[in-house]
């Protein structure tokens, strides 16, 4: 995902030249941190911050900065809950003092369930404001006794305001979304990739963690020997190595999805239990980590995501 972002955003540039400020329009955004949040069920203090990258406004520039935010989160109710919603370190940064008001989902007349809504200004700002990156604000919910994932997006209405010489500045930017995922946090492995939900879940990527439970095509750990060679999924051991991983995705690189068997003979279309072998070897660009499947194994689009995730051990 981050390849593609900065590949469409290489390309935006591209065609906008260097105009100032179609360039300013693209390059300040306002994003969840972290963009996957993983926690466990019955949690009260799911935190996650909100960043501001890069915020300057062209027709004012170098002199002013940030004056206020609003901020209107969207997610889903279902699966977690709003408790609270606190500024952050960016605003006052300058000296300024921010003056908050946070409304929680449901509040008459202003939001719906499922957005809540943080409206921060300088009152009689005696400096200009802050201009580049911080952390905007820090947004907590709670995860009852159910599992799922909510996506976090901003509302269209949210805004940054920049008040120069009695002219109100709006500058464009760009939305980070992010997901909470709840999990159940026990020994089941409910995606089958190897990983319990439980280090899944946790903060260490060398033991699996920052990781979706619930999806399968995160922990990059294939059989080998592989399918092709007459091996089995029980062939998968649960650590990503270059002695057999690697080996076993360079393999397949070249096959694709209907396509015919590559210089090693390995057809991606043999049947393996019924499905498509080259599926289980098969990754894209993933989110954090490794991704579903796209139909098709290359060195750059496949063995690429593997190379990170070496030596991740879920044993
Ligand atoms: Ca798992
Ligand atoms: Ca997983
Ligand atoms: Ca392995
Ligand atoms: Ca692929």
């Amino acid at each position: 995902m981050r390849r593609v972002l900065l590949f469409l955003t290489v390309a935006a540039l591209a065609l906008v030249g260097t105009s100032d400020s179609a360039i300013a329009a693209s390059d300040i955004t306002v994003r969840f941190a972290p963009a996957l949040k993983y926690t466990g069920i019955n949690s009260s203090s799911v935190k996650v911050d909100i960043l501001i990258d890069n915020y300057h406004v062209p027709a004012c520039d170098p002199t002013c900065g940030l004056d206020a935010y609003d901020l209107w989160v969207v997610f889903d109710p279902a699966v977690i809950s709003y408790v609270s919603f606190v500024n952050g370190e960016f605003l006052g940064r300058t000296g300024n003092t921010p003056v908050c008001v946070a409304y929680p989902p449901s509040t008459p007349n202003v939001t719906g369930p499922n957005q809540a809504r943080l409206q921060c200004t300088t009152w009689a700002p005696q400096h200009y404001g802050p201009r580049g990156s911080g952390t905007l604000a820090t947004i907590t919910f709670a995860s009852p006794a159910t599992t799922g994932t909510s996506t976090l997006t901003f509302d269209s209405r949210t805004e940054l305001v920049t008040v120069y010489l009695g002219q109100y500045y709006r500058p464009a930017f760009e939305e980070g979304n992010g997901s909470v995922v709840v999990a159940t946090l026990g020994s089941g492995d409910s995606d089958g990739d190897g990983c319990t939900d439980t280090k899944e879940v946790g903060y260490n990527p060398a033991l699996g963690g920052w990781r979706n439970p619930f999806d399968a095509n995160d922990f990059y750990d294939v059989p080998s020997p592989t399918l092709h060679d007459g091996g089995t999924l029980s062939n998968r051991d649960k650590v990503i190595t270059s002695a057999k991983d690697l080996p076993a995705v360079l393999k397949y690189v070249s096959s694709y999805a209907g396509g015919p068997a590559n210089s090693l003979g390995v057809d991606y279309d043999d049947l393996y239990s019924g499905k498509a072998e080259g599926l289980t070897y098969d990754r894209s660009n993933g989110v954090e980590w490794s991704g579903a499947p796209d139909g098709y194994i290359s060195v750059i689009g496949d063995a690429m995501e593997l190379l990170p995730q070496m030596g991740h051990d879920c044993r």
